[in-house]
């Protein structure tokens, strides 16, 4: 992805503090629904993103967005398939199994991959800025990835684990895969800031299939404004609070129509480990 692009699609959180080391899982605590009493109400801005496929859409670029009040979203719980939008660019769609592996499986996949996996520490670039990633990354895959800056080179062999993750999420879904992003977050100080997996490489209407090991984190998604007319405000926000063992699909206009992110949290949390399993494409 061009810097351009990096800089428009993947609004990185550059204003994340830094992990304190890896907290290990306990009991993940019970989800529990965000979003206060406040709507937001702000003017943001916005530039126009050239998408790959042809067309513009226009894309929120203003980093202090996470700095502002806190909002409302719907919380999505319950293992189900929502169609979360419907837009001239299809449907936006999620899917979420919550028990799609047994909690005590889970916890052990987690120790392993956080003892087994070469986690590293990336470094993203935005508007002519470095800054650690408030979160550490792992990549396999045929061919290497790249955004914000960063490569992921190539990692043909797989671990056990992600190959037999992979296979029984194609065994469920029918979907497969060539590749894995995986992110550790270390403590409830990382996360990941708003943007959206839409990556030349990744094709037109990517879909995901995202694991999670570990804590309990909220997964927050934002709609796009969809044209400039509208006052500049993101009205339909949702949340799932993703538990450990659970399934996350994306498909559809997800990518194109939404935003997504896992905020930074102000009290105390344990590790997270979640796989995004994802098809590239070579350029
Ligand atoms: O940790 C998650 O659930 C989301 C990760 C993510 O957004 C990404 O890797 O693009």
């Amino acid at each position: 992805m061009s810097n351009k692009r990096q800089h428009q699609q993947r609004l990185q959180g550059g204003s994340f503090g830094r992990g304190r080391g890896v907290a290990r899982p306990g009991k993940p605590p019970p989800p529990r629904n965000v979003g206060a009493s406040s709507q937001e109400s702000l003017s943001s801005r916005f530039s126009t993103q050239h998408m790959p496929y042809g067309g513009e859409r226009l894309t929120f670029t203003d980093q202090h967005l996470d700095k502002r009040q806190p909002t409302t979203y719907d919380v999505i719980e319950g293992e189900g398939k929502y169609v979360i939008s419907e837009e001239p660019t299809g449907e936006a769609v999620i899917e979420y199994y919550p028990d799609f592996l047994k909690k005590d499986e889970a916890f052990n996949i987690f120790n392993r991959l956080s003892d087994e996996l070469p986690w590293s520490q990336k470094i993203n670039k935005k508007d002519d800025r470095e800054f650690e990633e408030p979160r550490l990354t792992v990549w396999y895959g045929d061919i290497k990835y790249k955004y914000s800056g960063v490569t992921q080179e190539a990692t043909k062999v797989w671990h056990p684990v992600l190959d037999d993750l992979r296979k029984r999420i194609t065994e469920k879904s029918d979907l497969t895969f060539n590749s894995m992003l995986g992110n550790l977050y270390r403590n409830g100080h990382d996360g990941v800031a708003w943007h959206s997996d839409s990556e030349y490489s990744l094709g037109k209407n990517p879909i995901i299939a995202s694991l999670s090991f570990g804590e309990t984190r909220a997964f927050q998604l934002r709609k796009n404004p969809m044209c400039p007319e509208d006052t500049y405000e993101f009205t339909d926000k949702k949340q799932i609070n993703l538990t450990n063992g659970s399934l996350l699909l994306m498909r559809g206009s997800v990518q194109e129509d939404w935003q997504h992110r896992v905020p930074r949290e102000y009290h105390d949390k344990n590790a997270r480990i979640n796989l995004t399993f994802r098809t590239i494409y070579p350029r």
